[in-house]
């Protein structure tokens, strides 16, 4: 029977076995607590850098796609107006051409030769295409404006420059931006 009992010293030993594991429980507890909290911090300004260099990206894709997007527009308002520019005689039917429109050449449906689109210039929200049908809303944003000069260039083959006329279209976004195309217009053999 007395074999069976429990001893006087197990309890007491129990008890502090209790209050040490409880004390180490706690401590261990404490120092989960602070070391999830510091991880908790990095976490987040990891998490934090994380979105803003993800911000940064997609703004920055966003801004290139914009640009690719505008530089489209932009060439192509330059030189569909460069082609039907070119599409016109070299000299005035008519009359000896000066830059400009001459008399009578009130607006670009009367232009009957290149020199005529000397000084030409569309305004923004005013842009058509040359059928006089406006270009869509998104190509309402720039501006477009035509210069001939006289000029000579070194054609291939051929040892003296060569006189003519130098088209230069130029277009501008609100935003800043320029594109430009030029074209040398060799004068007409025999002229
Ligand atoms: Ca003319
Ligand atoms: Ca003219």
């Amino acid at each position: 029977m007395g074999d069976c009992c429990p001893s006087l010293d197990g309890p007491v030993w129990g008890l502090s076995s209790v209050k040490e594991g409880r004390r180490s429980q706690d401590e261990r507890m404490t120092g989960l607590r602070g070391f999830t909290l510091v991880e908790g911090v990095v976490a987040s300004a990891v998490l934090a850098i994380a979105v803003v260099a993800l911000g940064a990206s997609l703004s920055a894709g966003h801004m290139a796609s914009y640009e690719f997007a505008q530089g489209r527009r932009a060439t192509r308002l330059a030189e569909e107006l460069l082609e039907y520019v070119l599409s016109l005689p070299y000299y005035d039917p008519d009359e000896t051409s000066a830059p400009g429109p001459e008399v009578g050449e009130v607006d670009v449906r009367f232009f009957d030769n290149i020199d005529d689109f000397h000084g030409y210039v569309e305004a923004a929200g005013c842009l058509k295409d040359m059928a006089a049908n406006d270009y869509p809303a998104e190509y309402q944003q720039f501006t477009r404006s035509v210069t001939v000069e006289a000029g000579a260039e070194l054609l291939s083959g051929l040892g003296d420059p060569i006189p003519g006329l130098i088209v230069r279209v130029e277009v501008r976004s609100l935003r800043g931006g320029v594109w430009e195309v030029t074209r040398f217009v060799a004068t007409p053999i025999g002229s």
